[in-house]
């Protein structure tokens, strides 16, 4: 049998005497040397001091970039509740994803002030007064131009954020769910057509003005529902649905994407239901036959371009999962979300402002 070369071997034995680190991307260890130096525990990854993707806990939004924000809201999901648990699951398993993009090499935290805003902490427990505080907050962060990732809690969220963000300007939809959220009195019992629930949150943003569906894409859409979404056909959005998608294939529905959104504003959100539930089981309402969690980031790759102005994951429900593989997707489709946010806020400003761990 033939040996590897002496030659052979003594070169990888020099590698081999030479860490890892010092062999990488020199940015990659310059960011991971400037966060133990700031005090941030990078090796520690079970620290709950930590904030989403160690990012530091920041409440002072002047002083923010990008706000990641946990939402931690349970209203209207009339089963297999607990997504109110959604934001820390999230945030647990976020400390396996960045500081850097593994194509793009984008590192959100050398180019932006980037920080974990927390948990909304609710003052009231009805949906109403719950809606408008998201509202109100929301309404600081676009007026600081601070551009955020929210983890919810249900897709409701997402009509508040809506409201306060597309003010300035109506926004375009890059929307990932198994229903397509435009619903009127959907929920059993309910006969109020214009009701606050997270079946209609893109209704609501559209009659507010703050979302053109003119800019809207829905992928994913699928199930008994159909016959609930009329306003958002109507209303010239463009649904995908679930079998349509892998009928057209992934490339043609995010060429189709840039080619509806333009080069106007783009909120991209995820319902985790538009996911299959192969791959994300810790949701309330489960529909077979989704979007793989790969095409999903496919997806989310693919829209790099659009101007994403905000972004945000809703109906994480982590105790339908004990294996935790769902939150643990969760988080690395999220970290796709965060430096989508990072790379369009670059385009748009010269500015710059680096994180830091030790204020
Ligand atoms: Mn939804």
């Amino acid at each position: 049998m033939a040996k590897i070369s002496e030659e052979r071997l003594s070169k990888y034995r020099e590698l081999a005497d030479i860490p890892s680190m010092q062999m990488q991307d020199t940015a990659v260890c310059e960011i991971f040397r400037r966060m133990e130096d700031e005090g941030a525990k990078v090796r520690d990854m079970r620290d709950k001091n930590m904030g989403m993707y160690m990012a530091p806990f920041q409440k002072n939004i002047e002083e923010l970039d990008i706000a990641c924000v946990g939402i931690p809201m349970e209203n209207s999901i009339p089963l297999r509740l607990s997504t109110s648990k959604g934001p820390a699951a999230l945030r647990e398993w976020s400390q396996w994803y960045g500081p850097v993009h593994e194509i793009w090499k984008t590192i959100p935290f050398e180019s932006f002030n980037v920080g974990d805003y927390g948990d909304i902490e609710f003052e009231h427990k009805d949906i109403l007064p719950r809606v408008e505080q998201i509202y109100a907050l929301y309404a600081e962060f676009s007026k600081a131009g601070v551009n955020t990732l929210s983890i919810g809690g249900e897709h409701t969220m997402t009509y508040p954020i809506m409201k306060a963000l597309g003010e300035i300007e109506p926004l375009g939809m890059i929307h990932i769910d198994a229903h397509a959220d435009t619903g009127g009195g959907v929920i059993p019992g309910d006969e109020d057509v214009l009701s606050i629930n997270d079946a209609s949150p893109f209704r609501h943003a559209v009659r507010d003005g703050v979302l053109d569906p003119e800019r809207c894409i829905q992928i994913g859409i699928r199930g008994r529902g159909e016959h609930f979404w009329d306003f958002s056909h109507q209303t010239g959005m463009r649904v995908v649905t679930a079998t349509e998608f892998y009928d057209l294939g992934v490339d043609a529905v995010i060429a189709e994407a840039h080619r509806i959104i333009g080069d106007g504003p783009c909120y991209i959100t995820i319902d985790n239901d538009g996911i299959d539930p192969v791959d994300m089981p810790a949701t309330g309402l489960p529909e077979p036959f989704g979007v793989s969690a790969l095409d999903t980031r496919r997806i989310l790759r693919g829209v790099k371009g659009l101007d994403i102005i905000g972004a945000d994951f809703a109906e994480l429900s982590p105790d339908n999962d004990p294996t935790g593989q769902s939150a643990n997707i969760s988080a690395a489709l999220c970290f796709e979300m965060l430096c989508l946010l990072t790379e369009s806020r670059a385009e748009r400003s010269s500015e710059r402002r680096k994180t830091h761990w030790n204020k």
